[in-house]
């Protein structure tokens, strides 16, 4: 019988009106979210990515419903993942974020994810990379194998290959540190970890959170040699947004010194580019088996039919594209993650566009399990967009914008994205212009050209709104906005502690 998600939330809405539950009533489903670690979104095969083999996800793409504009808001220093990780389980915006990472007592305070799922009846339990200043082991149930922001690694890993040099570092060898730590490549341990966890759930008869987070594919980018086979470097092809080097990459916030872009030599080389791409796609494939040992899990159990699956990753990862190696850089391959839903009420192999950011999730799927986020967080559900008889065209968010520390802020609006990059105090934002329907790869400016002008210029005042709107620090100071329109008052009072 097909059960749409209204259907599905009317059989066990009952109920649930009180904030805090004894416990979940039988019906409501199980949550099993799996976050990868800098996997971008054109990472997937179903999805668009004709070189990378991902057969388990493809199945997870062909039963669910994929978000092809799902967005990290950005970061306020290098490590991505931090801000990204502390958004979605505070529920804040990046600027409301920020003052968290250092603030146990602080971050402890607000309305954290696994909290609001236990207080909601749901057993909760953790597994792989946390990187959140607050105790995973007091927040969730149990907690599993809890990792830091990446695998330790080695100088062996860093500014290689150089042409006419042999290579030093070998992705295969289980001797070196990073995902082989231990023994075990890290995606397994999670993978195992998981697995086991569903088999004593399966069990039990209440509903359980499972927020599963792999360090792959974050480098050292390291996977068996069967794996490595699959993908010959010189079979892989440059993108055709490839540079040696970026023109002004350290306005950008993503000097060549950056941990991330130390990987490969300054300038890119075909070669250099080809071998990390492999090894990114060679880790991906072997994180894409483990994802599937735990789908398979969830049929073999008979978890599936009441288990909603969330795939997504933190941030993206530009792998040589705009002579970039990391995530630091205000281009799609960098901030845009893949996003799919599936499980019980939610419409298979759709796609929708809209544009969402990733911690729309948080409030999501809170919503799909009948559950309600904290009064006053900044992201909102997209729920409504998983019932299939909803338009294609709807939107979720008419305009989006994400930043980076003073660097760069972007804004996207239909099929219009502006980029703003910092060129020293006082002096005004550089602008980029690019149309991702004809130019989804972000080569060719549009902001010189007069035929544009007026767009820029409505674009760049959408922005300051935005960042107004956020309590962005560099937003330049809004007169008269409260009279003239409505604000959340968290972002009302942190907008005028950054003034
Ligand atoms: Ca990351």
């Amino acid at each position: 019988m097909h059960c749409t998600r209204r259907d599905f939330l009317a059989t066990f809405a009952a109920g649930l009106a009180a904030p805090a539950l004894p416990a979940a009533p039988a019906g409501r489903p199980n949550i099993l979210f799996l976050l990868t670690d800098d996997q971008t979104f054109d990472s997937i095969h179903a999805l668009g990515n004709a070189h990378i083999r991902t057969p388990n996800i493809d199945r997870l793409v062909a039963r669910g419903t994929a978000f092809t504009n799902c967005y990290n808001p950005g970061g306020w220093h290098g490590a991505i993942c931090v801000a990204s990780r502390t958004m979605l389980n505070t529920g804040r915006f990046l600027w409301q974020a920020r003052p968290l990472e250092k603030d146990r007592a602080a971050i402890e305070a607000a309305p954290l994810w696994p909290r609001i799922w236990r207080q909601g009846g749901y057993a909760t339990y953790l597994t792989g990379k946390w990187h959140v200043n607050a105790d995973p082991k007091t927040l969730f149930d149990r907690a599993d194998h809890v990792r830091p922001g990446m695998p330790p690694t080695c100088e062996a890993a860093y500014l290689r290959p150089k042409d006419g040099q042999p290579d030093p570092w070998d992705p295969a060898d289980t001797t070196r540190p990073g995902h082989w730590t231990g023994g075990k490549h890290w995606a397994a341990v999670t993978a195992d970890d998981a697995i086991a966890y569903l088999r004593a759930s399966a069990k039990t008869d209440k509903p359980f959170f499972a927020y599963v987070a792999f360090n792959a594919p974050h480098d050292p980018r390291q996977a068996p040699a069967e794996y490595q086979a699959l993908y010959p470097p010189d079979k892989i092809p440059l993108p055709d947004n490839f540079l040696p080097a970026y023109p002004g990459a350290a306005a950008l916030g993503s000097p060549a010194t950056l941990r991330d872009e130390r990987l490969a030599p300054t300038p890119r080389t075909p070669r250099a580019i080809q071998t990390h791409r492999s090894e990114y796609y060679a880790i991906i494939t072997y994180l894409d088996d483990q994802i599937g040992r735990i789908l398979a899990t969830l049929d073999q159990t008979g978890l599936a039919e009441n288990t909603l699956v969330a795939l997504a990753s933190d941030n993206g990862l530009a792998v040589g594209q705009h002579g970039f190696m990391g995530k630091q850089n205000p281009f799609e391959h960098s901030i845009k993650v893949p996003l799919v839903l599936a499980g019980p009420g939610i419409p298979r192999g759709h796609t929708r566009h809209a544009l969402v950011y990733l911690q729309d999730l948080r409030p999501t799927l809170l919503e799909l399990a009948g559950l309600h986020d904290a009064p006053g967080t900044a992201f909102r559900s997209f729920a409504p967009l998983l019932d299939p008889t909803v338009p294609p065209d709807t939107p979720h968010r008419t305009i989006l914008h994400t930043a980076y520390r003073t660097h760069w802020r972007t804004l996207r609006q239909g099929d219009w994205k502006l980029i703003l990059t910092a060129q020293g105090k006082n002096k005004p934002m550089l602008p980029r212009l690019h149309n991702l329907r004809d130019d989804p790869n972000e080569r060719h400016d549009l902001a010189q050209d007069p035929a544009h002008a007026q767009r820029l210029a409505s674009l760049q005042a959408a922005l300051q709104t935005e960042m107004q709107r956020a309590g962005d620090p560099l937003a330049r100071p809004r007169p008269h906005v409260r009279h003239t329109q409505p604000t959340r008052p968290a972002e009302d009072s942190a907008a005028r502690r950054m003034a």
